[in-house]
């Protein structure tokens, strides 16, 4: 089929082309993409380019990575039960926020860009420890190297979850817009699950394809798209309707699904704003910190369980496991041939009565106990 392209396509092709810096091949490349018509005929040239963004993006967060020479302080070390990044624009109240709920003492101030280096703090929420992260500043185009460059996207990419941190008295719905862009540029991709497709490499059988009819691009894209890869032996297992992009994502494990939520901070300039904010969950800032914690705890969709054993107390440490864990999960986590073992469990806390016998995949709730029967 033939690609049809426009005009303007030649002429941002011709931009691309004249580019000297890294930022001006990214800003034709993106342009290049926007551009081309997305229909059969395109699809092979959408894939190039995209393919050629993420080069070229990659090159710039190594370059910079390289020129500032201070690569190791981004990376914060995880501790706790989860990281959360707390990523706004500059001003936002990032360092207020981390005060208030941590013991650490970030600079705060009212000019932009007053925190340089992602800055990590522990907050205690009754008996676990969730570790905060103030990333530098996001701004418009950061996921082109603007504004601080492409470092605090690398340092939000590697946290467990993303708190926006929103200044509710300077158009909210407008940072948060931003903010997400940039977040999904960077390949953050929020409250999103990822798609139900497994790629097992092997050492050799070809190539098996199952739920290939759910691939936008069907057997021949998949196959041409492993061979651009260099995959000549692998399991594919696709459960759900997906297109080439987001396999090709996949292969090259460029993005990353992270749980998100709103921080609107300085409501006290701004009160009644939360409402109209969308599609997050917004947490205002201004509420007292223990109130602050659990709200905060209870949108990173983890529960915490404790464990007895028969005639015993519970654990004071609680495990913390995903929402929606079993008593299966649960064993899993301790050993994997707890789970083997398993007989029978006990729960007390979310069942109707203490103790109650339940189902090794019975759905535990935040606080309950659990006993463990093998
Ligand atoms: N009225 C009001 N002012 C706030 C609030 N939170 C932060 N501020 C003010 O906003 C300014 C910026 O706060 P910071 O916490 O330094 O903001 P930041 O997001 O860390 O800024 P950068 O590190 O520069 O990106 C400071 O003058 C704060 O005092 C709030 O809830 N209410
Ligand atoms: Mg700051």
């Amino acid at each position: 089929m033939p690609a049809n392209l426009p005009p303007e396509y030649f002429k941002a092709e011709q931009r691309y082309l004249q580019a000297k810096t890294l930022e001006e091949k990214i800003r034709a490349t993106e342009e290049l993409i926007r551009i081309a018509p997305k229909h059969k005929g395109t699809e092979k040239l959408l894939r190039m380019l995209k393919r050629r963004l993420a080069k070229l993006r990659g090159e710039l967060e190594e370059r910079e990575r390289r020129r500032g020479g201070r690569g190791p302080s981004f990376a914060v070390k995880k501790e706790g039960c989860a990281q959360v990044a707390l990523v706004g624009l500059p001003n936002s109240g990032k360092s207020t926020l981390l005060r208030k709920l941590t013991a650490a003492r970030p600079e705060v101030a009212d000019y932009p860009f007053t925190t340089r280096l992602p800055v990590p703090g522990m907050m205690e929420y009754e008996d676990v420890q969730v570790q905060l992260v103030e990333i530098p500043a996001l701004v418009e185009g950061s996921s082109l190297g603007r504004g601080l460059g492409a470092q605090p996207l690398s340092a939000a990419r590697n946290a467990d979850a993303i708190a926006l941190v929103v200044d509710a008295s300077s158009d909210p719905q407008r940072q948060l817009e931003i903010l997400v862009r940039e977040l999904e540029e960077g390949g953050i991709r929020l409250n999103r699950s990822p798609p139900r497709v497994t790629i097992q490499r092997r050492e050799e059988g070809g190539i098996v394809l199952r739920g290939e009819e759910l691939v936008e691009g069907g057997r021949e894209g998949i196959l041409e798209l492993l061979r651009e890869h260099r995959i000549h032996n692998a399991l594919v297992v696709v459960e759900e309707r997906v297109d080439l992009r987001t396999l090709e994502e996949l292969l090259e494990g460029s993005v990353v699904y992270r749980p998100c939520f709103v921080l609107l901070t300085k409501t006290d300039l701004s009160p009644g704003t939360a409402g109209g904010l969308g599609p997050f969950r917004v947490i205002d800032a201004g509420r007292p910190p223990e109130e602050l914690k659990r709200e905060i705890f209870r949108s990173l969709g983890l529960i915490r369980v404790y464990t007895k054993k028969p005639n015993e107390e519970p654990s004071r440490e609680p495990l913390v496991l995903p929402r929606g864990s079993t008593p299966r999960d649960v064993a899993r986590a301790i050993h994997k041939e707890l789970e083997r073992e398993l007989r029978a469990v006990r729960v007390w806390g979310s069942t109707r009565f203490p103790g109650q016998w339940v189902p090794r995949d019975y759905p535990l709730q935040d606080g309950d106990v659990v006993e463990l029967h093998t």
